[in-house]
């Protein structure tokens, strides 16, 4: 057994100061130091999937970020591990638990499947993975391993643990959020005439924004690549896959980097996919992050199905989650006028656009995993 505060201590030395994650009963001791922590942050996820994406944030914005949660939950996040983490090689250290144990006890039914094939799933995943230390003379060389394995490959690693590894540690204190009442704002007409198309919008947000004060997430399919279309940039991420993470990552680059302005450009059917992520940007209010949903009724890069928004008042459910300002607009000049008020966030904004897309819409002939690169070493220049 080791102690949850050495164990911090040792990867904090190494640069791990950001943990984010789901509970488990095996990881009680590591969560609740890491929350007590002063040097340390915690971001309370409410899905894996969404710990995954908040931490390839974390590592976006320049900080070293690990993940914890039970190995009932790597179903949730395979897909971010697939198409994100795996697709623009960013190394995360990951901690899961073998709830289930094939060679101990039997556990409840629930963790029986998972349990018996929790390595064979990150195996297939081709996601390195090792025991989690469990002898305090080894911890040392083990992380130090690590680290230095997931900086060289640009891979995540899963460090398994059993229980009862790590010593227990109550919880005297808990997460506190340092939000303020949000406020929802039925300033704008939202007349039809005034919409504009998806590209339309990315050239509003080329004009408006600079490479080195902010920082552009643009959701999976024609976000992205109608962002490309209208300029390429360092300060861009443009993302393939991991559909609905988009906010994931805005919120994880956005407590790493407070002296920045995160712009999440995200679709109706994305967000829809991970509306749970809105509870956490609302708990944690990042003031600096603002989260549009451009929202055409479509899945439109996958031809054009409806999506279920029309039934839906996005802007209800950013002030439900606690942002500090939820709108509605669908005009270019009141969206040129908000963002140059600078209004301190977490702001939504609903932004209903017309379909349509170039027929010659280009995909970025840069890779993802140079874009990761680019924008990290463009935020730590
Ligand atoms: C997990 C997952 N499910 C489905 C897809 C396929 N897919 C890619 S883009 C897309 C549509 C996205 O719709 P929306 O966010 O509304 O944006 P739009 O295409 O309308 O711009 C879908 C379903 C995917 N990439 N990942």
């Amino acid at each position: 057994m080791i102690s949850a505060e050495r164990f911090l201590d040792e990867a904090f030395k190494l640069g791990f100061s950001t943990y984010t994650g789901v509970p488990c009963s095996f990881l009680k001791p590591l969560i609740n130091a890491s929350i007590e922590s002063d040097k340390l942050s915690y971001i309370p996820a409410v899905n894996e999937g969404d710990a995954v994406g908040i931490a390839a944030g974390v590592y976006l914005g320049g900080g070293l970020p690990v993940v914890m949660f039970q190995n009932s939950g790597l179903g949730n996040a395979v897909n971010p591990f697939t198409s994100l983490i795996q697709t623009f090689e960013i190394p995360i250290l990951m901690i899961a638990t073998l709830r289930g144990d094939p060679n101990s006890h039997p556990d409840e039914p629930q963790h029986r499947l998972m349990g018996k094939i929790t390595t064979q799933l990150l195996d297939l995943m081709e996601v390195s993975w090792s025991w989690f230390p469990e002898d305090e003379d080894d911890m040392k060389k083990t992380m130090e391993f690590i680290k230095d394995r997931i900086i060289d490959s640009k891979k995540p690693h899963v460090l398994v643990m059993k229980k009862g590894s790590v010593e227990p540690y109550e919880l005297n204190e808990q997460l506190e959020s340092t939000i303020v009442n949000g406020l929802i704002t039925n300033d704008y007409e939202n007349d039809e005439s005034e919409m504009v198309t998806r590209i339309e919008f990315m050239e509003k947000i080329i004009e408006k924004t600079n490479q080195n004060h902010d920082l552009i997430i643009a959701t999976t399919g024609y976000s992205g690549r109608e962002l490309y279309a209208a300029s390429d940039r360092k300060n861009h991420f443009y993302m393939v896959g991991s559909m609905g993470c988009a906010i994931d990552i805005g919120l994880g680059l956005s407590i790493q980097r407070p002296d920045k302005r995160v712009i999440v450009i995200d679709g109706d059917g994305a967000i829809l996919m991970r509306l749970g992520a809105m509870s956490t940007v609302g708990f944690m209010a990042p003031k600096n992050l603002n989260h549009i949903v451009l929202d055409n009724g479509a899945y439109e890069s996958t031809g054009s199905q409806k999506t279920v928004s029309s039934l839906i008042d996005f802007k209800m459910i950013a002030h439900s989650n606690r942002y500090r300002n939820s709108i509605k607009m669908n005009s270019l000049k009141d969206f040129d006028s908000l963002l140059d008020s600078n209004m301190k966030g977490p702001n939504f904004i609903h932004f209903p656009i017309k379909k349509g897309v170039s027929s010659k819409l280009p995909r970025p002939s840069i890779t993802p995993k140079e874009v990761a690169i680019r924008f990290r070493e463009n935020i730590e220049n």
